[in-house]
């Protein structure tokens, strides 16, 4: 057999970012809180993590794509809550966060991992930030360090 490649859940040494939309700020605050908990508990410092605050999910893509191009970062983590309204809204936005973010990835192979709730209720985004289903944010976190990790095992 060859090789079994994983990366590592060792946040030390790791430079992250972090960007975080405040649209429904009352769940993406405890997205960031998870995160930020994922990071600290696998050894990620302080001052190598940096927070980018966004207005919505839609504006994710954008700040996805110029931290990723600056090659400053290991991994990015993105953070938000799409809720379903009465409107379409809510598919163009998901849409659109989702695709941007995938472009990003592989544009600039940098691993960036998606926290961002799409769901139809405040009720299950509130689950999906902390309550009964876990936190996403906390998730995400794991995620980016995992592959962090693994992306430089893989040149
Ligand atoms: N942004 C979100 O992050 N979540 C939502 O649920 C949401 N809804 O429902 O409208 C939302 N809208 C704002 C959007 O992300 C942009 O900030 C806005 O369209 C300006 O570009």
């Amino acid at each position: 057999m060859g090789k079994v490649i994983e990366g590592k859940a060792d946040a030390r040494g790791l430079r992250i970012g972090i960007i975080v939309s405040r649209f429904n700020n009352f769940v993406t605050d405890k997205l960031l809180e998870g995160a930020l908990e994922a990071l600290r508990n696998h050894g990620g410092e302080e001052e190598d993590i940096d927070i980018v605050r966004v207005p919505g999910a839609f504006e994710i893509p954008l700040l996805a794509h110029k931290m990723a191009a600056t090659g400053k970062y290991d991994a990015l983590v993105c953070l938000g809550a799409v809720i379903r309204g009465d409107t379409p809204h809510f598919e163009y936005i998901s849409d659109a966060v989702t695709r941007g973010i995938g472009h990003a990835i592989l544009q600039f192979r940098v691993p960036i991992s998606f926290g961002v709730l799409t769901t139809n209720t405040v009720e299950q985004a509130m689950e999906r930030a902390g309550e009964k289903m876990g936190n996403k944010g906390f998730e995400a976190a794991l995620t980016a360090i995992e592959m962090a990790n693994l992306n430089k095992e893989i040149p």
